[in-house]
């Protein structure tokens, strides 16, 4: 059942296809007004039923019919009158900034064009130039409102947005003189996918860096440039801001450009009981009139009376609550962490050898790591079998003490359909940790789902679920379980929840996190690095961990290597 905000964009759907389609102005606002009606009812399923749909205001017969459809189908003979007119890609074209009812009508019975794609097509070929109206300049303007939908479409995963901020940066240091310069926004608060990079810089000459950043071969587009301020789209359309002021200002520009919206809200409610005015430009005292500005960004939280609010937590949640009555957890640094328990070599399907991989840990300064290859079922010929995993701890025996670093061995063991284990019970008590994952059979229904996980979590040798939603970004949503039975079921059988950090998994997501916590779950943060480059991927994992608040108690590889052990022992002791 549609949902109001989905029955609102229905309506305002078919408020747009009937300014098109040449209906009268008091016929389509009718629907603009009936949308913001629903948007703030109470559920529309619930009002029908008690026969109340059309005592809200704004909502007669024609559109409480349309809206009763919408709520038993999903669709409305309104809806499907109009797309008998107009294709329903035509949506895309008035997604694009400057292109409204009247023209995207035009270009539709005119020129055929009906979708983004045709629209595109048609400006590569010179096909609009010499439309009446249409000049050279209304077309460029279409151009970088079709590289906006584009992007607007479009969110990034953070790890490419992390290194797309970097090579900005890098760029920017290599030219004017500047003092500080960071990221902000959704990045820096390590959200899982971000919609733009916010870059913010502090220099005595704005102007020799806007003007600077505008000329970085990358920029495809600029789209908005001032004094103190720079935008520019990458070719793919994902747009770069960068704002620039002077360095005395720098805490205040960086709390107000690392958001969130709903985070800078609360903290300015906050501030305005204490009548105080907080912006970009510093702290307004509103009775004296004084001005504080924050050279450091804990300035602005200390002058508003609270703890500072680390980036990650900035949710607008409970942060500002708790920041208030100095209860605000201190969340995992990445100084804390002792080792990485889930990593691949050659002996399965990672890039580099068993001794590389080792190498490379002990360069990072862990105290410890995990080798943990794949077991040997995943229907493919790279995992381990019994022998080989044999062979591959007598390697590390071998190795051991050359490097400054204590290599556990471990296996990445599959799930298998039923819930039991790829490897035998005798195999997995050779090993230092085991965790287990489900990579094959996702499936499966549901309450099949839990049971195998919960069962996963009962057998007494497996330390860690790794990666345990199955999710990857842009892509599969996730296997469906039963999340609180199965958090149940770790913290029961002391099972830790893997927080996996490879770029395009970052699962346990942070939420499932936080619900997990409650439940008393421990967790690791992994890498899951398939070669020494994504050793760093673990940097990602404790991003998500400190966006759900985790501290070091939390996460079993911050531990000292004894306590490590000791948790694996204990829940095989209990079994
Ligand atoms: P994104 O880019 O969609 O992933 O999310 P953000 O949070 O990075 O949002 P963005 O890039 O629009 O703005 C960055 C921060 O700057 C945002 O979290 C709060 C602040 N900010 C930007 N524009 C406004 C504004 O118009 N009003 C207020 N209050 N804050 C703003
Ligand atoms: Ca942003
Ligand atoms: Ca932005
Ligand atoms: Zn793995």
């Amino acid at each position: 059942m549609l949902s109001n905000a989905q029955i609102a964009k229905k309506l305002l759907e078919i408020r747009t296809l009937m300014e098109m389609a040449g209906e009268t102005f008091y016929k389509y606002t009718a629907f603009e007004r009936a949308a913001a009606t629903v948007e703030n009812a109470a559920p529309l399923a619930d009002l029908r039923a008690a026969g109340e749909l059309l005592a809200l205001p704004g909502i007669g017969k024609s559109i409480g019919a349309a809206i009763e459809q919408l709520l038993d189908t999903g669709g409305a003979d309104a809806l499907d009158e109009l797309y008998q007119q107009f294709p329903p890609t035509i949506l895309e074209v008035l997604g694009v900034s400057g292109i409204g009812a009247k023209t995207a009508a035009m270009l539709w019975k005119e020129h055929g064009i009906g979708a983004l794609a045709d629209l595109e097509a048609a400006i590569a070929d010179g096909r609009l130039a010499g439309i009446p109206r249409l000049g050279p300049k209304t077309i460029e303007n279409w151009k970088r409102g079709i590289l906006a939908y584009k992007g607007r479409l479009h969110r990034t995963p953070l790890a490419k947005a992390l290194r797309i901020a970097h090579e900005a940066m890098a760029y920017l240091r290599a030219g004017p003189p500047h003092d500080r310069l960071v990221y902000a926004g959704s990045l820096r608060r390590q959200e899982v996918t971000v919609g733009d990079i916010d870059l913010v810089c502090t220099a005595n000459d704005a102007r020799a860096i806007t003007t600077y950043f505008a000329r970085w071969e990358r920029a495809h587009a600029v789209v908005a440039e001032g004094p103190t301020k720079t935008s520019i789209w990458l070719e793919d359309g994902f747009q770069i801001d960068l704002r620039v002021l002077p360095d005395h200002l720098y805490g205040n520009l960086l709390q107000h450009f690392t958001g969130s919206r709903e985070h800078n809200v609360k903290v300015r409610e906050h501030a305005v009981r204490k009548g105080l005015r907080v912006s970009e430009n510093g702290i307004l005292n509103l009775e004296s009139g004084d001005v504080t500005t924050c050279a450091h960004e804990a300035g602005v939280y200390a002058a508003l009376g609270m703890q500072f609010v680390p980036p990650e937590l900035r949710s607008g949640l409970d942060e500002v609550d708790l920041a208030l009555r100095g209860e605000l957890p201190e969340p995992i640094e990445l100084a804390d962490v002792r080792g990485d328990f889930h990593m691949h070599c050659t002996w399965s399907d990672g890039r580099d050898s068993l001794e590389e991989m080792i190498a490379a840990c002990a360069a990072r300064g862990y105290a410890y790591h995990a080798i943990s290859d794949h077991s040997w079922g995943r229907g493919s010929t790279y995992g381990l079998d019994p022998q080989r995993l044999r062979e591959q701890r007598a390697r590390v025996t071998e190795i051991g003490g050359r490097f400054n670093i204590r290599t556990l061995c471990a296996s990445e063991v599959d799930i298998l359909p039923d819930g039991t284990l790829d490897y035998d019970d005798e195999v997995l008590a050779q090993l230092d940790i085991v965790i287990a994952s489900i990579h094959t059979a996702f499936n499966v229904d549901r309450d099949a789902m839990t049971a195998r996980l919960i069962r996963a979590c009962e057998n007494p040798f497996v330390t860690i679920i790794g990666h345990p939603t199955g999710r990857m970004l842009e892509g599969f949503a996730g296997y469906e379980f039963d999340y609180d039975a199965v958090f149940a079921a770790a913290a029961r059988t002391g099972t830790a929840l893997e927080i996996d950090g490879q770029a395009m998994r970052l699962d346990l997501p942070a939420p499932l996190v936080r619900r997990a916590k409650q439940f008393g779950v421990r967790f690791t943060t992994d890498s899951d690095a398939h070669g020494i480059a994504d050793l760093a991927n673990l940097e990602l994992a404790v991003g998500q961990a400190r966006r759900a608040a985790l501290t070091k108690e939390d996460i079993v590889n911050a531990w000292p290597l004894d306590e490590v052990l000791a948790f694996v022992a204990r829940k095989r002791n209990c079994a």
